[in-house]
Order: C-alpha cells, then sequence, then structure tokens
C-alpha cells in the first residue's frame, strides 16, 4: 500500500554537508527533533558513495519511522528501498519513475509555477515541491517565486505540496498559512546551532 507521508518538516540533504564526518549525528538529531520526512539528496557523488550514503541514511530513518525519499536517482531509491523519488524538471520524468518503482511509491516532482504543477499531477505525482520560496544560498540554479507563487500553484491543485528555497523559523508559518502541506528545509536546520531543538519548534509550529 502507498504510504501516507506527513509533509510537515522535511528535512533535506545538500552534498556539503557530507563533507563534514558530523553528519550522521547531525541527521540523528534532526530526527530526535522530529522531523516528518527525509530526502536524501547528494549532487555530486558517483553512485557507489550515492548507494552506500543513502542505505546509512536509510538506516537511520528506520529507526525513527520516518519516510525516506531519494532526490534524482530513481535507481538508488530502488536499490535501497526507498519510500520513493523527487524527480525536478530536468531529471527522469515522473511517469519513468513510476514505471521503475511501482504504483506504491512516492513520486514528487518540483514544480515553479501552475503549469508546472498541473503536468505534474498528470504525470501521476503524489506532491510537489515548490520554490525557490524565498533566497537561498544552497541551490544556486534557482529563482524565487514567494509565497504568491505557492498561492498560485494551490488555486490549481489538491496534491500536496511544500515550499521549498530559504525557509526558516520566522517565515515557516507564512508557507504553511498559503495552503502548503509543509515545508523542505535543508540550511535552517543542518547549519543550525542545536538541530533539535530548532526542529522541535518547526513542529511545535505546524501544529
Ligand atoms: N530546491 C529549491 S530551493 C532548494 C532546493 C533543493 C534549496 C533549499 O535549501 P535551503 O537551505 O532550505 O534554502
Ligand atoms: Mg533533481
Amino acid at each position: 500500500m502507498k504510504p501516507v507521508l506527513d509533509y510537515r518538516v522535511y528535512l533535506v540533504t545538500d552534498t556539503v554537508y557530507f563533507n563534514d564526518a558530523n553528519i550522521w549525528n547531525k541527521m540523528d538529531a534532526a530526527l530526535r527533533g522530529g522531523v516528518t520526512l527525509v530526502q536524501y539528496r547528494d549532487k555530486t557523488q558517483e553512485s557507489r558513495i550515492l548507494y552506500e550514503r543513502a542505505l546509512k541514511m536509510k538506516a537511520l530513518c528506520d529507526k525513527y519511522k520516518v519516510p525516506m525519499l531519494v532526490d534524482d536517482r530513481a535507481d538508488i531509491a530502488f536499490a535501497v528501498g526507498a519510500a520513493g523519488v523527487h524527480v525536478g524538471q530536468s531529471d527522469l520524468p515522473a511517469e519513468v519513475a513510476r514505471h521503475m518503482l511501482g504504483a506504491d511509491a512516492i513520486i514528487g516532482v518540483s514544480a515553479h509555477n501552475a503549469e508546472e504543477a498541473l503536468a505534474a499531477e498528470a504525470a501521476g505525482a503524489d506532491y510537489l515541491g515548490c520554490g525557490a520560496v524565498y533566497p537561498t544560498g544552497t541551490k544556486k540554479d534557482t529563482s524565487v517565486i514567494g509565497v504568491e507563487g505557492l498561492k498560485a500553484i494551490r488555486a490549481v491543485t489538491k496534491l500536496p505540496f511544500v515550499g521549498i528555497g530559504g525557509v526558516t523559523l520566522a517565515n515557516y508559518r507564512d508557507v504553511l498559512n498559503v495552503g502548503a502541506d509543509g515545508a523542505a528545509i535543508v540550511s535552517a536546520i543542518l547549519s543550525a546551532d542545536d538541530i533539535e531543538s530548532t526542529v522541535q519548534k518547526f513542529v511545535q509550529l505546524s501544529l
């Protein structure tokens, strides 16, 4: 059966954080704090390293019963038994990811506007990642759509969606208030001084 995911506090990783051996303690702290979903996103590594890290991340997520998705790579998602994959507009088409992973997999698609949201819905996406909501230093090749952009997407689809890009404790409620089901967050969690309590604060704000 397809799992029902909780998108409220969706932690996404970035390759730079894997340069720090402490990443596994940071992930553990985020999971202890209560992140509701994890995406293993690691752009610049060879497949063997991706596989090994994804396997380790999956084991950690399993310990906390938190589902894990893999950015971009349906093959790695399949190899480690992840709940699904998140594909961008230049990645494998959602239909192809679905064919590879099966009916019960979660397929997330990045959508920057209403047109891409509708196309993703027609392609069988389970949820949308929409942004960048705010300026972000984590991803260079993106443009800012603001909460207005999120509103335009909410107006055309009933699919769950998360806002991504520059989401912090200070603006997280604004993202939820325009109808997003949650936010996907990298630096506001992984660069926090106290990761566990930061995540607890996001969770508190989501209630
Ligand atoms: N896609 C759009 S913005 C972004 C991604 C992967 C990065 C978000 O990172 P941060 O640190 O939460 O702004
Ligand atoms: Mg991608």
